[in-house]
This record gives C-alpha cells, structure tokens and sequence, in this order.
C-alpha cells in the first residue's frame, strides 16, 4: 500500500551567470505558480556551481543574483523557503549515501554530462558526473513529491527515481522516499537558443544574441529577437507544419509561453504573418514582461544585507525538514553515528 504524501516542492537554479528566459519560463515561472498550491523549497545550487570553475570572490554574489531574481519574478519568503545549497549540509551528507546506492551504469546514460562534458571528459570534475546524485539528495533530503524543472532535466527526476527505489529496496524500508514527479509542461518547458533552433537557450552559451537575460535592457530585447534566426515563410496554420521549422516554432513558444497561451492559440491569432510583422509583437510582450523584473532585480541587488537575512533565514527553516530525514537516514544504513 502507498502511504499518502504531503505534497512539497524541491527546485533551485545555479549561480553561474546571468539567468536568462529559459530559466525563467521553464523553472521560476512554475516555483511562483505552485507556492500558492503546495509546501515549496526553493535553493540556489551552489554545490552544484562548483561543479565547473567558478571565482570565489564571485561566488557569493552570484548567489545573492539567483535569490535577487527569484525574489523579482514573485517567490514570496513568507510563502516559500527561499535558501542557499551550501548552509544546509544535509544535501552533501546524504549524496554520499546515494553515491553509493547510485550505480556506474546508470550515470553513463546520462546526456547532460555527454553534453557539458564534450570530447574532453577525463578532464571534468567528478563532481559534474555525480551531479545528478547530489540533484536526488537535493530532492529527498526534503521527501519532496513535485520538482519543477525544464525538459533538459527529465533525465535527471528518472534517476532521482531509481535511486529512491534502489534505497527503499536493499535497505527495506518501502515508501521511505518518494518517488517524485518532474513538474514539466507548457511551451516554456524547453526554450531554444535565439541562433539555433536545435540547442537549448543556455547560460554558457559563448553567444549573448543567442539568449534573452532576465537583466537585458529594453533596447537589448528588442535587438535579440530583430536578430533572432528565422527562415522567409510566414507563420503556418497548424502545429504540425510548424514542427519542421525549429526556429519558428522557438519564437510562437516564447510568444505562447510569455502570454499564457499555448502555441496553436498564438497560430491562431498570427497564421500568414510574416516575421516582419511578428517578432516587434514578440519583442514587446518580451520587454513587457521581462523589464519589471529586471528592474526589481536591481532593486533587491541594491539591498544585499536583506538578501542574506531572507536566505539565512530560509536556511534555518530548511535543516528543520532536512535534519531528521538525514538522522533516519543514518539510522538506516546503520552508521556508528547513526
Ligand atoms: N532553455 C531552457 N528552457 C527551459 N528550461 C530551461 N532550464 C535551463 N535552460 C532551459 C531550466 O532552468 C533551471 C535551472 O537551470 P540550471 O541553473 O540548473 O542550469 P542548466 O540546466 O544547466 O541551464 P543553463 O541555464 O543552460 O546553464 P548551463 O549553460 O550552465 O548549462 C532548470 O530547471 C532547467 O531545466
């Protein structure tokens, strides 16, 4: 029999660089919407930062961005537990479990590591391969039943999946962990670069024109999405001619995402318009919605001793839920500590 959960969400971003509108539309857009229907815990993954070289004199500040915007597009400290990863140690104690019961077969199949990674993998740090092990520790630290992410994660919840089942299993504790859904819908779910329909807008990306970031000034937008590559035809009546057009189907996404909507609504609405006529739209529900949060950005960037009490206090809030699950943990597993 399955033991009801309370329901709880489990999310965060890293801190390294500007977040831009994939972030925004495919994970902040849905921490905001479900503080309202569930318990919701939101970190910034600085553990995970580090996964690749970041500055130390930098670091810090990056974290206070990530919190700025979180704070900018509406997650409410009152509502939610808004908090850094690295003031609450449970997160890397229990990874180390999961290393364990993770298995070698299982972080090979993973494609972000093939991607981030490239043709040089023996020179990444072992940190990025078990990258998703700290993401499940992440996740089950809190029991959390929904994690809203972009589609770039998926892969990610399944594993965090197995390694919940592989742990309730050996160590016979049924329904220990939950098994807990990825939160991933909507047209905001994957957000494609502004240069290249077929790779995801991305924060490393050595282009800025291929991203929209939440900071861009309104002139910037405006710019990007004037330079965004598109092809000649005007836009198609159906979904279905739109899916052999992957730029296209980019900007009808953002459109339908930014506006509520789904794609076949924006189609609706815009088929036989050319780009001509359809992108100054898009740049203008862009820098309608963009630039109030990018201003309230700045704002709370002006002010970083707040920042620091809203995470500090989301920390002490956060170690309440993490702390026993960890002590049972070690219970478990049977550690002379435990
Ligand atoms: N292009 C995207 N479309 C929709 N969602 C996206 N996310 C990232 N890119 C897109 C979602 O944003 C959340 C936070 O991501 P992250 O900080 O963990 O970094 P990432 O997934 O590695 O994304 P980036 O921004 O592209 O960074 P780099 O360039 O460092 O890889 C996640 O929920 C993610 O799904």
């Amino acid at each position: 029999m399955t033991i009801p959960r309370h329901p709880r969400v489990l999310s965060g971003v890293q801190p390294t660089g500007d977040l831009h509108l994939g972030n925004y539309l495919g994970a902040l857009v849905k921490f905001t919407r479900l503080q309202h229907e569930m318990e919701t815990f939101i970190f910034v993954a600085d553990l995970h930062a580090i996964t690749q070289w970041q500055d130390p004199k930098k670091l810090k500040s990056q974290v206070r961005e990530i919190a700025a915007a979180y704070l900018a597009s509406g997650l409410d400290p009152k509502i939610a537990t808004i908090f850094p990863q690295s003031a609450v140690p449970e997160h890397a104690e229990l990874a180390w479990v999961f290393n364990c019961v993770a298995r070698l077969g299982w972080l090979d199949r993973m494609t972000q590591f093939k991607d981030k990674a490239g043709k040089h993998k023996e020179r990444e740090s072992v940190g990025l391969y078990t990258y998703p092990v700290l993401q499940a520790a992440d996740i089950l630290i809190y029991k959390a039943t929904h994690v809203p992410v972009g589609e770039d994660q998926k892969q990610h919840l399944e594993l965090t999946r197995d390694i919940a089942q592989k742990f309730n299993h050996d160590f016979e504790v049924p329904d220990f962990f939950p098994l807990p859904e990825a939160v991933v819908e909507g047209p905001g779910a994957r957000i494609m670069s502004l240069r290249d329909g077929s790779s995801k807008m991305s924060k490393s990306d050595p282009s800025d024109y291929s991203r929209i970031n939440l900071t861009d000034d309104a002139d910037t937008i405006l710019q990007k999405v004037r330079k965004a590559r598109t092809d000649p035809e005007p836009l198609p009546d159906t979904l279905e001619e739109l899916k052999a057009r992957p730029e296209a189907q980019n900007l009808v996404g953002i459109y339908a995402a930014l506006d509520g909507r789904t794609s076949a609504e924006v189609l609706a609405e815009f088929a036989g318009v050319g780009f001509g006529t359809f992108k100054p739209r898009l740049a203008d529900l862009a820098v309608a919605k963009l630039s109030p949060i990018g201003e309230a950005m700045r704002r709370y960037m002006s002010d970083p001793a707040e920042i620091d009490r809203i995470l500090a206090a989301g920390a002490a809030r956060a170690r309440e839920v993490a702390a026993p699950t960890l002590a049972e943990v070690k219970s478990i597993v049977g550690y002379w500590a435990g």
